[in-house]
């Protein structure tokens, strides 16, 4: 269906931009309310006052503005019903077969400590009232409830050539519902002295639809606020399986401090194929790039310092998906933006849950994240041998990438570098000779290396496979009935292993 008339009526207009050029570019015809018309004139394009179309001026401070029968019969008669077609030509009653919302923001005001006059005066009618009656008639009309949706909607309305399909608003109205059920039980919080804290179920929070989930036969969501999370500089909106990536990036990268120097890790089907420490930035990114130059295409990479200019022409070369930096440095910015559709992302300081859920059966698994890191102070060493310096930051590097790895894994790691990972195997052997075989495949020299494994060993084999390929110390967590097969064959070969106690499985 092509769209040939919007009515747009936003609380924050920036990101509206595009949307507006967008439609403005397909003939769009444009109503709006005062605040976004005044917006939209000012970007040159034309567009008829809300008044004009009911005949009726925005009345009592704002509180009716768009409760008309003229905008609502607009959006709500059915197109297909010769009665309705009929009774709207009667009564003058122009088709509006799009509209675009953002809401009061209610919570924010409350957040914010305001007045009980002002927090009232934030409880949004005529807007929830639109975006009801559009998702209403999703089978006509293309329902867009939140500004955290225009960029979804540009790239819907770019591919579709200003058109959109019945499965597209119905999800765009199933959304809707989400956006105004999540609203009204703010407000309805409110009025019974529940704060946020209290409203734990994730269909509180607001919701993103996605253009489809890990494969495009599915359907998804995002519940949560991207835009309290991330600054996006730059690209296209962020995919299921990218939502997926960046959170095992943030979760991986925050094990390592800006001051302990500079880390990349790049991340494939989450997973590190890199990551490295290093003294500058751009070193930090070669050497994580160079663990595996392959699967780092289309990664998704993140960095725990600002990107510099010289980092940034290192990245220019590679294709990514995302990349995701404290800051950049202007030039930098400017050169990572000349790839159209690359993600740029800043972070921002927020704190993420400290639980996590996953649906299972016919319920739900709830724990707590994994927040736990072991580091060289807390390895306990169980053979003759105890690891060297050098030796004890490696095994703590490969710990902190082993934790964030699928398990079972085994992660070999040399001064602040990873050199390969076997990720997701079936068995801890399997992990390893993957591993092995990996790094020896980009170019590495295993003698001297260090081994993490995310749980103990059952038996000796993976110390004499490890010892073989030149490995020299090995953190486990320990804890197998036969820890001391494994320890005998690393004291017969003058191997060093610590344990930590602490298993790290990821499943
Ligand atoms: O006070 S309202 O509930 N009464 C209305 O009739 C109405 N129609 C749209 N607020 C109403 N809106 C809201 O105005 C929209 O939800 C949006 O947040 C805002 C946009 O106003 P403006 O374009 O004047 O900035």
């Amino acid at each position: 269906m092509k769209i040939s008339s919007a009515l747009i009526s936003v609380y924050y207009k920036d990101g509206l931009e595009p949307l507006v050029k967008l439609l403005h570019q397909h003939n769009v015809k444009l109503y709006s309310t005062g605040g976004t018309q005044t917006f939209i004139e000012e970007l040159g394009i034309p567009v008829t006052a809300v008044e004009d179309l009911t005949g009726y001026p925005s009345i009592f401070g704002g509180r009716v503005k768009t409760l008309h029968p003229a905008v609502f019969g607009g959006i709500l008669y059915r197109r297909d019903l010769d009665q309705d077609v009929a009774q709207a030509e009667r009564h003058q009653i122009p088709n509006i077969d799009m509209v675009v919302v953002d809401l009061y923001p209610f919570e924010e005001t409350v957040a914010s400590g305001a007045s009980e006059e002002d927090i009232i005066e934030k409880i949004d009618i005529g807007g929830i009232s639109l975006i009801r009656a559009a998702a209403k008639n999703y089978k006509d009309v293309l329902i867009v409830s939140s500004r955290s949706q225009y960029g979804a909607v540009v790239d819907l309305l770019t591919e579709k050539d200003g058109g959109t399909e019945l499965a597209d608003r119905k999800q765009f109205a199933q959304a809707a519902f989400g956006v105004t059920s999540h609203y009204d039980t703010a407000i309805h919080g409110y009025f019974a002295g529940i704060t946020a804290d209290d409203q734990s179920s994730y269909k509180q929070l607001p919701a993103n639809p996605l253009r489809y989930g890990e494969n495009p036969h599915q359907q998804a969501t995002f519940y949560g606020d991207l835009e309290a999370m991330f600054d996006k500089l730059h690209g296209k909106e962020l995919s299921y399986n990218n939502l997926v990536d960046v959170d095992a990036c943030v979760n991986l990268i925050d094990e390592f401090s800006a001051s302990e120097g500079a880390t990349f890790a790049i991340i494939k089907h989450t997973n590190a194929c890199g990551i490295a420490t290093a003294a500058t930035p751009q070193q930090a990114y070669l050497n994580a790039l160079a663990c595996d130059p392959v699967s780092a295409f289309g990664g998704v990479i993140i960095s725990n310092v600002p990107v510099d200019l010289a980092t940034a022409e290192e990245l220019n070369k590679l294709f990514m998906e995302i990349l995701i930096a404290p800051d950049y440095a202007p030039e930098a910015l400017d050169l990572l933006k000349s790839k159209k559709n690359r993600i740029l992302l800043t972070r921002k300081p927020v704190t993420l849950p400290s639980k996590m859920i996953k649906t299972i059966l016919n319920g739900v698994l709830e724990q707590d994240q994994d927040r736990q890191t072991e580091v060289a102070a807390q390895f306990k060493t169980v053979t003759d041998k105890a690891p060297t310096d050098s030796e004890l930051s490696a095994l703590e590097f490969a710990l902190k990438v082993c934790k964030h790895t699928k398990s079972n894994t085994i992660v070999l790691a040399k001064e602040g570098q990873l050199l390969a990972s076997g990720v997701g195997q079936t068995s801890r052997v399997d992990a390893l000779k993957q591993a092995i075989e990996k790094a020896k495949s980009f170019g590495f020299d295993l003698t001297g290396a260090v081994m993490a494994s995310d749980a103990f060993f059952p038996f000796p084999d993976c110390v004499e496979i490890a010892h073989q390929a030149g490995i020299t110390a090995v953190v486990q967590p320990g804890g197998s009935i036969r820890d001391q097969d494994s320890i005998d064959y690393c004291n017969q070969n003058g191997l060093a292993m610590v344990t930590t106690g602490v298993r790290h499985f990821k499943h």
